[in-house]
């Protein structure tokens, strides 16, 4: 005999109601994914992004802190720093028009030394962040970006510097060969632990969101963008700003030279990070907060109408194609106060059109 035959028809219309009611909320919540996501975040970090910090605070404590030479050490046995920095605020205010004049940032940031480089100086950094920056000609976003990641960075008390990775010329721009030069040109600078690739229009929400690497695993960072309504546009995104160490870096023969134009290398990376038997870890969604500077295309960075084929071939080209077959040439390296300028010839797009 089934179960429902010796119901009585008041409870089998009961039941029947309540299995609608179940799927409606099931539904409600956007099934077994929603349902996941809620329960998930109740156990994520909860932060007020409608009341951010100023993205200088607690930065005047360390002005304030008596140091020798901005950027040396007190002396040669300093204790590390604390696990999780004391000065951190969590979500703070970006300012996304009229960026202050280098000068003004300068001035705002007087523990930066030559070279845009940073030491906390009051205890030894246990991590050393450089940041590269594929860069041409986006001077307004540069200054954005400079004004609200010293401070940032300085509240995270890395030891870090800032390379800006400068294509000269004309030809079509190519980010992730610059990508590739600024890493070898910044490990020959010092020992970084890790090295951030960052675009030059994203300014991070939360300080959270720590500038460092994962021990085994590249990391990506910019999960939750303003422009992509605060969500990962797809599981293998790995754009915006992401981070590897070199040893990470040195297993999946860097970045590849031969993507010219806008799109595709980004994915292109995040499948070289699976190819060499690695994966991608990322912050939470609640932390992983950025805002983009809006902008529209630039005129030397055109879609890539090859990057699907490009992309096809990864699997077999990537040992071959990146840091191995890496060539430019360094025309200049200026220490500027904020940052290093390092401009590269790096060749020219083989399909350009004449
Ligand atoms: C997306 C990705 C980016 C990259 C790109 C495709 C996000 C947030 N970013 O950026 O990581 O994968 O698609 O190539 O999804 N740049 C210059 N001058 C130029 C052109 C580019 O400085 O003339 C630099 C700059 O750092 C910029 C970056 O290259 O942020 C990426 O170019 P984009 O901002 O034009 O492309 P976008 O926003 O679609
Ligand atoms: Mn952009």
């Amino acid at each position: 005999m089934q179960f429902w035959q010796g119901l009585k028809p008041p409870c089998v219309l009961g039941l029947l109601v309540g299995f609608q009611l179940v799927f409606v909320v099931y539904f409600s919540l956007g099934g077994f994914r929603g349902l996941a996501s809620v329960l998930v975040r109740s156990v994520q970090p909860e932060f007020d992004y409608l009341h951010p910090h100023d993205v200088y605070t607690n930065l005047s404590q360390l002005g304030a802190l008596p140091s020798p030479h901005p950027g040396t050490l007190w002396n040669n046995q300093q204790e590390y720093c604390p696990l999780l920095s004391p000065l951190l605020v969590g979500p703070v205010s970006v300012r996304l028009s009229l960026p202050p004049s280098l000068d003004e940032i300068q001035r705002r940031n007087p523990l930066v030394f030559l070279g845009g480089h940073y030491r906390p100086p009051n205890c030894e950094s246990r991590h050393l962040t450089a940041i590269i920056i594929p860069y041409r000609d986006r001077l307004s976003h540069l200054r954005s970006l400079l004004y609200h990641l010293h401070p940032f960075l300085q509240r995270q008390q890395l030891h870090y510097g800032i390379y800006i990775v400068h294509q000269a010329g004309h030809s079509t721009f190519n980010r992730a060969k610059l990508l590739n030069v600024g890493v070898r040109e910044a490990l020959q600078d010092e020992d970084w632990t890790c090295l951030f690739l960052h675009d030059v229009d994203l300014l991070p929400e939360n300080d959270h969101n720590t500038y460092t690497c994962h021990a085994q695993f590249p990391t990506h960072l910019s999960v939750a963008m303003d422009k992509f309504r605060y969500r990962l546009p797809y599981q293998q995104y790995f754009g915006g700003v992401s981070a590897v160490t070199p040893d990470q870096y040195l297993r999946m023969n860097g970045f590849p030279n031969e993507y010219w134009g806008w799109g595709g290398e980004d994915d292109d990376i995040a499948a070289r990070v699976r190819l060499s038997g690695m994966k991608i870890v990322r912050p939470s969604v609640a932390v992983g907060h950025y805002k983009m500077i809006k902008h529209h295309g630039d005129q030397g960075n055109k879609e890539n109408p090859y990057r699907f084929n490009l992309l096809m071939r990864t699997g077999r080209s990537w040992r071959s194609d990146g840091l191995n077959s890496l060539t430019y040439t360094l025309l200049s390296k200026e220490l500027e106060p904020l940052y290093t300028n390092l401009t590269v010839s790096i060749g020219d797009d083989p399909y350009r059109k004449a």
